[in-house]
């Protein structure tokens, strides 16, 4: 039988209803049926299989293991104590290798088995949590600048990103028929005034950052909005469109992209600017080929003055001018800092974002029982950060000890210790769960960093911040085309190396080496770091000095500081 398209399978779906019942009750696979494999990721699951076991099983005549892995749609990483335990126990009891923290600031379940979905999708969604459009051609979990609560203005920023999360969700029922035996809506299937029957040309993803910190990488998002602070308040966003990071390896017509700013709007427009933006990318989108089918190529293929004056014109008003901003660093920073309010948020590191009890210790109970600890503390929250992290945000000073006692206990008091390049790597899923991975990441993360570690000593530079991204293949999970070092995984042990990023998300890196081993990336990175600990100028980073002593040249860079507005 012929392959259905995507837009087909879209197009054909009954709203995304799909045979997907009928696919949950077939005992005789631990698969679902092909179009179906693509309709469940619009309710937050893939199809995964355990590529350790692929050759065994092959050899053995048995199917791939399947199994599925479901993400989580928690706008801003928002999640309570209670929510908390109760996903934990979703992990403990229906998934495998813990929870694992995203680079969008959800959480995902790896390793659920067929029979075991909708009981894992029920015991989500009892936790007021859901999973509706966490994946497919839609909107995706919008990322929220993760201070919490931190100001006032971080609290306007993300009730204004939560309410357009809630905006941009798709209006199907089908979710609830299939998952939470809700009831079959007869007739005509529901009406999805933004995104039509055929919904996006491709994922789209929204960001919200609030200067100086750009922990959400404003510019790899499809959408991105840039809080403008006047006197303490939320006066507006600048509007970015176009980021994107994903490209595939040799191919010219892929790439990845930084966003455009092209213009401001008023926190009351927020919604009907991304509305405009959506919809355009609706009908503008290139739906014949799918590589190319991301805004980012929407807009190089028709121009960023036609797409701003159609968006203009879909809104309704015209975009005012820009204002200026300027981003210090799109790390996050780690231990406590004292919100405006008195009350305490703690950073803490979460390598690769993975709670599991293991060698490195038992982080899964650590959260657990700070989760439990923080149950009588009036308005206390976790927050996921888009660097894989976890904030303990909003407790009161009576509580640090406490919960500062449990991380320390469980593996969870890195930021004491580790130097800064290890507490801001980030690396992708990657083997043995995702299917388009050609290299490992976050299982070469821990043996690589020692290595990199090892390397920094030796140039005196332990403590000096370098960020550091690995992905397994050039999808760019990680980010890592914002890495002032990435490792873009081509084939197993082997990676393209890329440098010269900078460490604020406003610049993308360069191929340094195409196709290099672990011992050709240690030499390549060995004469750099020499170079950059004799010549550095006081405080440069070490993207920065690539890019000024010419040994990478200087990509396309957004840099609107309050100095070049004024002039
Ligand atoms: Fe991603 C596909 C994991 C953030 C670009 N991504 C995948 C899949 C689902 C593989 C697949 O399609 O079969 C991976 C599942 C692996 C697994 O076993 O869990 C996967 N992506 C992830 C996560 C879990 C990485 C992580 O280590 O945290 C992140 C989940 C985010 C979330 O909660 O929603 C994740 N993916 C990203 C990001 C970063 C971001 O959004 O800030 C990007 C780059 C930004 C962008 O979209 O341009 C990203 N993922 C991709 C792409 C390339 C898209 C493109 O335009 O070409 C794919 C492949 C695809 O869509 O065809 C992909
Ligand atoms: Fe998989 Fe590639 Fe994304 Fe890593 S970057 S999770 S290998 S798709």
């Amino acid at each position: 039988m012929a392959r259905h398209s995507v837009e087909d399978i879209k197009k054909n779906s009954r709203a995304l209803r799909g045979t997907l019942l009928e696919s949950l009750a077939d005992p005789l696979t631990g698969a679902l049926a092909e179009d179906d494999q693509t309709l469940i990721k619009y309710h937050g699951s893939y199809q995964q299989d355990d590529r350790d076991l692929r050759e065994e099983r092959r050899l053995q005549k048995l199917e791939p293991a399947y199994s599925f892995m479901i993400r989580t749609r928690t706008p801003g990483g928002v999640v309570t104590p209670s929510q908390w335990l109760k996903l934990d126990a979703v992990a403990s009891t229906h998934a495998e290798r813990g929870l694992r923290i995203t680079t969008r600031q959800a959480i995902q379940f790896h390793g659920v088995v067929k029979r075991d979905l909708k009981a894992t999708m029920q015991a989500i969604n009892a936790a007021l949590v859901d999973t509706l459009a966490a994946c497919g051609d839609v909107n995706r979990n919008v990322a929220i600048a993760a201070n919490p609560l931190q100001s006032d203005a971080h609290a306007c920023v993300y009730a204004t990103a939560a309410t357009l999360s809630g905006h941009l969700l798709p209006n199907t029922r089908a979710y609830h028929e299939i998952w939470l035996d809700g009831e079959r809506v007869a007739g005509t299937p529901e009406q999805e005034p933004i995104y039509g029957d055929t919904y996006l040309p491709r994922k789209f993803k929204i960001g919200f950052a609030i200067p100086p910190v750009n922990d959400v990488d404003v510019f790899a998002q499809d959408l991105g909005f840039i809080a403008i602070l006047e006197d303490g308040r939320v006066a507006g966003y600048n509007v970015s469109v176009g980021g994107g990071m994903g490209a595939t390896h040799g191919d010219p017509e892929t790439y990845p992209r930084l966003g455009d700013v092209i213009g401001f709007v008023t926190p009351q427009d927020v919604i009907a600017i991304a509305v405009a933006v959506v919809t355009t990318q609706r009908d503008w989108g290139n739906r014949a080929v799918r590589k190319r089918a991301r805004l980012k190529y929407t807009i190089d293929d028709r121009g960023l003055d036609a797409f701003r004056a159609e968006v203009e014109r879909r809104a309704g008003f015209a975009l005012g001018p820009a204002r200026a901003f300027a981003f210090d660093h799109n790390g996050d920073r780690f231990g406590w800092v004292e919100g405006h309010d008195g009350r305490w948020h703690l950073t803490l590191r979460v390598p690769s974002g993975r709670l599991q009890d293991g060698a490195a210790g038992a982080m899964q109970t650590g959260m657990r029982e700070i989760a439990r600890a923080l149950i009588d503390v009036d308005g206390a929250q976790l927050r996921l950060t888009p660097n894989q992290n976890l904030v303990v945000a909003n407790v009161d000073a009576a509580s640090r000890d406490r919960i500062d006692a449990l991380a320390s206990a469980h593996g969870l008091a890195l930021h004491r210790e580790a130097s800064p390049s290890r507490l801001a790597a980030l690396a992708c899923v990657a083997l043995p769960t995702c299917g388009l991975a050609m290299a490992e990441a976050e299982r070469y993360l821990p043996a690589f960093l020692d290595i990199f570690e090892e390397l920094l000593a030796r140039h005196g530079l332990r403590d000096t911040p370098i960020h550091l991204r690995l992905s397994g293949c050039p999808n760019g999970c990680s980010r890592p085309y914002l890495g002032e070092i990435a490792l873009v995984g081509k084939a197993p042990g082997r990676y393209a190396l890329r440098v010269g990023a900078d460490h604020r998300g406003q610049r993308l890196n360069a191929l340094l080496r195409e196709n290099v081993d672990e011992a050709g990336i240690v030499e390549a990175l060995d004469r750099l770091l020499a170079r950059y600990a004799g010549e550095r100028l006081p405080a440069e980073r070490f993207g920065d000095f690539l890019v000024r002593t010419g040994i990478v040249a200087a990509p396309r860079r957004i840099d609107i500081t309050l100095e070049e507005a004024a002039a």
